[in-house]
């Protein structure tokens, strides 16, 4: 009965748009699936950085380097947001860490594809880092405080994000024919990937009901795809290059665009870990884990030592 009267009163909340802060009470369901849709997002975060960290020795001039270089710290940054946030759910750091190792935590699809040539760089920009921010900015109205609002903060630095691959593009695609080749080509790779990002048709997401009536998602999947997809096709006319979906037409009746069936074979091949990637993301991310051990390690003794010497102070 008492948690019957909480439930109610805690749906109320909601309903209201009043934020859900770590110490009130909460349905152990909506605790689970933050616990494990914020720690999902921020592993996205730390394995999306290697990519683009493949890219880093071979940037094509000093400027575009030290800008790939700040990309990717942002990343790293948003990774930290984003656990600790979920901390605060009541789960250490290294339990996160522990279940993405065990491959028990999964992290977008996306990042399990190769970054083969310069313009990758741009594509994963412009497409991946514009899909992030169409279920970003989505996600600054999500019922939970701590993760609401280290949502704010990430929208503002993947703006940047999407432009820095946006101007890679435009750079490529009035280039020389080999430049515009090389554009296309990362866009033919990276089109249908990116729109994997958004996850399965909401008839098939497993928890989109429960997550859109406790407001942890504020719009659906097929949503947020739609309006992705909407924007993103007028800046692919701006710069001249040809989606690979001979499909996508504007449909003057919903005045949106249509497109083609999704592959939902290859999604769910990459998501249980059969990508080309999975293997090497995951083995490369626990080398680095276990060879950190020592900094870790003598950082927490580092602690340790001046917090004693500031109470015997
Ligand atoms: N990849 O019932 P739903 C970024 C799983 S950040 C892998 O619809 P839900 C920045 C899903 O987990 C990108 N798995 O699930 C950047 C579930 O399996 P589970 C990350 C996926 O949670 C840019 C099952 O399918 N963004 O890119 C994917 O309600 C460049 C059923 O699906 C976020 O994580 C997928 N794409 O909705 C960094 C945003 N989609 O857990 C570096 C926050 C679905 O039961 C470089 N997350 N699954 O085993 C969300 O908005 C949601 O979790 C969704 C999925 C929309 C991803």
């Amino acid at each position: 009965m008492e948690d019957e009267k909480k439930l109610i009163q805690f749906q109320q909340k909601i309903d209201q748009d009043i934020k859900i802060e770590p110490r009130d009470w909460m349905p152990e369901k909506y605790r689970q699936t933050l616990i494990r849709q914020i720690s999902q997002h921020a592993h996205s975060e730390i394995i999306g950085m290697q990519p683009e960290g493949n890219w880093l020795t071979r940037a094509p001039s000093l400027r575009s380097k030290k800008i790939l270089m700040a990309k990717i710290q942002d990343e790293a940054g948003h990774g930290l947001y984003l656990y600790c946030a979920a901390e605060t759910l009541g789960i250490k750091r290294e339990q996160f860490l522990q279940w993405l190792h065990e491959g028990k935590a999964k992290y977008s699809s996306v990042f399990n594809y190769p970054t083969l040539t310069w313009a990758d760089m741009g594509a994963v920009g412009w497409l991946v880092d514009g899909a992030a921010i169409v279920n970003q900015v989505s996600l600054q109205g999500t019922s939970y405080g701590p993760y609401a609002r280290a949502m704010v903060k990430i929208c503002m630095e993947e703006s940047f994000h999407q432009r820095q691959g946006f101007e890679i593009m435009v750079q490529l695609a009035n280039g020389t024919k080999e430049q515009k080749e090389m554009a296309q080509d990362a866009v033919n790779r990276w089109w249908w990937p990116s729109i994997m990002m958004f996850g399965p048709h909401d008839s098939e997401s497993a928890h989109s009901n429960q997550s859109l009536k406790w407001k942890i998602k504020r719009e659906s999947n097929d949503e947020l795809r739609q309006r992705f997809i909407d924007k993103t096709i007028e800046q692919g006319h701006h710069l001249g290059l040809i989606f690979p979906d001979p499909n996508l037409k504007l449909n003057p009746e919903t005045n949106h665009y249509d497109y083609s069936p999704i592959d939902w074979d290859e999604f769910w091949n990459v998501v249980k870990g059969n990508g080309a990637g999975n293997r090497q993301r995951l083995n490369h991310h626990i080398k680095a884990h276990e060879d950190g051990k020592w900094v870790r390690e003598a950082a927490i003794a580092y602690a340790k030592k001046s917090n004693l010497k500031q109470k015997s102070a």
